[in-house]
């Protein structure tokens, strides 16, 4: 570690493991003038971190530009110059101002956090709305494609770990009930009426700078921004904030659907994008959070059926526990189809 922080000129440093994110790793580094984030991507998830890098620094260069007063937080640059920087044996690395009195939460307690997150995810892809998406690199091919997804459940399906398969049997038959939802996407993205936006694909609480008023001041965690459908912002959102237990809980009877949430999700985002989302896409907002959790479903089983091959896994079963929990939400989001 001496060696990456030197790369940054940093000598008298102190690490300490960081956040609860489930691919790269993270460190705050405490240095005598202040303290930094530094992260290490993993490159079996982001083949080409250079391409992150890039993305990230198109969009702080136009933020710049346009929008001065929001405050985005990019990397800053190796002695090298450069945003990433390769460490042999170790991987790739990058560093991060920390922003110091501020703060993030892991779970959603109160509407007005979901507000504020939601404004914050919808004010990044507004002030995106001037910035040509298709100059950024695809970080993750086909990152929320849930046809791929579907796909990709079936191979496991075919050709994942027998015993694992007899285990979860009947909620593989649930999952595969569900098809309509792959449909009912296919039909929305060759619709010219739903766009392609800057949107950031990770939307959960987690990813939120709230300063010590309580309000958003930014979002963070920038490796999956692409191209993408609103349904995929908004979606999340709806599947990480509206139960108050999130997808690691075991005890499914916990998992319920907090409607105040749900509503104030909706209207920070439409504070934010009401003049920029179309009359057929304001439709779409439960169907986002169905989408989305369906698609968390399928890839957590996925990748028990495959032995725990993309996630990181901290139990037998771990990824199985994560399946069945949004199997449960997804029920729940069945259930209140009728809320607005
Ligand atoms: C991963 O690493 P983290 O927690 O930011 C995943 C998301 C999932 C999430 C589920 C690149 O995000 O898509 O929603 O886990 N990120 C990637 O917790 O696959
Ligand atoms: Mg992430």
């Amino acid at each position: 570690m001496q060696e990456i922080l030197s790369s940054f000129a940093l000598t008298e440093a102190k690490l300490e493991p960081f956040g609860s994110g489930l691919i790269n790793r993270t460190w705050k580094v405490y240095a005598p003038e202040r303290n930094y984030i530094l992260q290490r991507i993993n490159v079996d998830v982001f083949k080409q971190p250079q391409d992150i890098a890039y993305n990230v620094r198109l969009i702080a260069d136009y933020l710049q530009k346009y929008h001065p007063g929001y405050q985005f937080v990019s990397p800053l640059h190796a002695a090298s110059g450069d945003d990433i920087i390769f460490c042999k044996g170790n991987g790739w690395f990058r560093l991060m101002p920390f922003v110091e009195n501020s703060f993030t939460l892991d779970v959603a307690t109160t509407p007005e956090q979901a507000y504020e997150a939601a404004r914050q995810f919808g004010r990044f892809t507004r002030l995106l709305s001037g910035f040509d998406s298709t100059q950024l690199k695809i970080t993750i091919p086909q990152f929320h494609d849930l046809s791929l997804r579907y796909q990709q459940f079936l191979n496991s399906i075919a050709n994942g770990n027998e015993k694992r398969k007899r285990e979860a049997r009947s909620l593989i038959n649930e999952l595969l009930y569900h098809k309509c939802i792959v449909e009912q996407y296919q039909s929305m993205v060759g619709n010219p009426a739903f766009k392609l936006r800057v949107t950031h694909h990770d939307t959960k609480i987690s990813n939120v700078l709230f300063d010590q008023s309580g309000k958003g001041v930014c979002v963070i965690d920038l490796d999956t921004i692409m191209p993408g459908y609103f349904i995929s912002d908004v979606g999340d959102m709806i599947r990480t904030y509206v139960s108050p237990v999130s997808e690691e809980e075991c005890d499914v009877e916990k998992i319920v659907l907090r409607e105040d949430f749900y509503v104030s999700i909706i209207e920070g985002y439409s504070d934010e994008m009401k003049d920029q989302l179309t009359a057929m896409e304001k439709k779409q907002f439960m169907f986002s959070g169905k989408f989305m959790t369906y698609m968390q479903a399928l890839r957590f089983l996925t990748d028990y059926l495959n032995n725990d091959v993309y996630y990181g896994v901290k139990y037998e079963g771990h990824n199985l526990v994560r399946a069945k929990n949004q199997m449960t939400l997804l029920k729940r989001l069945h259930e209140i189809d009728d809320i607005k």
